[in-house]
């Protein structure tokens, strides 16, 4: 089968369109990578071609050798993504010790992967490593999150907590949280390093003053999560603007109800009491 005529990159661009319709990618803004499935390698290979220079990654992933990956190019809009992926987007190898990669498909007026290439495959490794079928990591400039990293502690609890109580839904879609990345230069192995550590144990790693990284089982899942960690952030951006305090919310006990009809376990680690009504405040234990 032809690459351009795949569900798979259907369904990838489609995704890559979704983000810019909600205007988390201005510019080059924001990148998207996905693990293939063997499956979908072999359904493919006839169209992918072996001669292109290997090049490093510029990290190393030994549990990701020999497997192949779609991501977005390096400088690229998110925009032109559906019309035209042949330029837009590439089809990667990794070499078998996983510190290069070859490109088989794509980028026809040549180019590079993501810039954030080391932060996608680093998260990817762990994320396998966790979850076999975690394969799709998804990083956009949502301007709520991003608002809420200027006023907001940059703390997992206190972030996490104040994004759950904007909507019933949170905890049941992540309940393990979102992990917080202080400011770092992007685009290279240490803020890759930060990211898959969040990676590690949750779903969703904010970077402060930049952006988000959302991941999933497929493009639908990882989509649905960062459109609803963006909209209870923009719910809280709503209620920071009219006050600093809450007159009403969702209780830890309220929280606590929702693990057994849901089927979730909330992290405890977020369910702190409150000694105030302040937006922000920092849990002493
Ligand atoms: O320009 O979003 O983080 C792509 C990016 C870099
Ligand atoms: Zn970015």
């Amino acid at each position: 089968m032809k690459v351009l005529d795949s569900e798979l990159i259907k369904g990838f661009t489609r995704m890559c369109q979704d983000g810019f319709d909600q205007g988390w990618h201005e510019r080059n803004g924001g990148n998207l990578s996905y693990r293939m499935k063997d499956e979908e390698v072999a359904g493919l290979k006839d169209d992918f071609s072996f001669d292109a220079e290997w090049q490093e990654i510029g990290t190393e992933v030994p549990e990701l050798h020999d497997l192949y990956f779609v991501v977005t190019g390096s400088g690229r809009y998110m925009r032109n993504m559906q019309t035209d992926p042949a330029s837009n987007l590439c089809i990667i190898r990794l070499d078998s010790t996983g510190t290069k990669y070859q490109i088989v498909w794509g980028l026809v007026n040549g180019g590079r992967p993501t810039s954030e290439l080391p932060t996608h495959l680093m998260n990817l490794q762990v994320l396998k490593r966790r979850d076999e079928d975690i394969r799709v990591v998804y990083h956009c400039h949502p301007a709520n999150v991003i608002a809420l990293t200027y006023v907001l502690p940059l703390n997992d609890r206190v972030f996490t907590r104040e994004i759950f109580e904007m909507a019933t839904e949170c905890p049941v879609v992540f309940p393990k949280g979102i992990g917080v990345i202080p400011w770092l230069l992007c685009g290279g192995k240490l803020i890759g390093e930060a990211t898959a550590k969040v990676m590690e144990t949750k779903d969703f790693a904010v970077w402060a003053h930049h952006g988000a990284f959302a991941c999933g089982t497929d493009f639908d899942i990882t989509f649905g999560l960062m459109h609803t960690v963006e909209k209870a952030a923009e719910v809280l951006v709503k209620v920071m603007s009219i006050t600093d305090r809450k007159l009403n919310t969702i209780t830890p006990d309220q929280f606590r109800e929702l693990n057994k009809p849901f089927g979730i376990e909330i992290d405890e680690q977020f369910l702190y009491e409150r000694k105030t009504d302040l937006i922000g405040e920092i849990p002493e234990d």
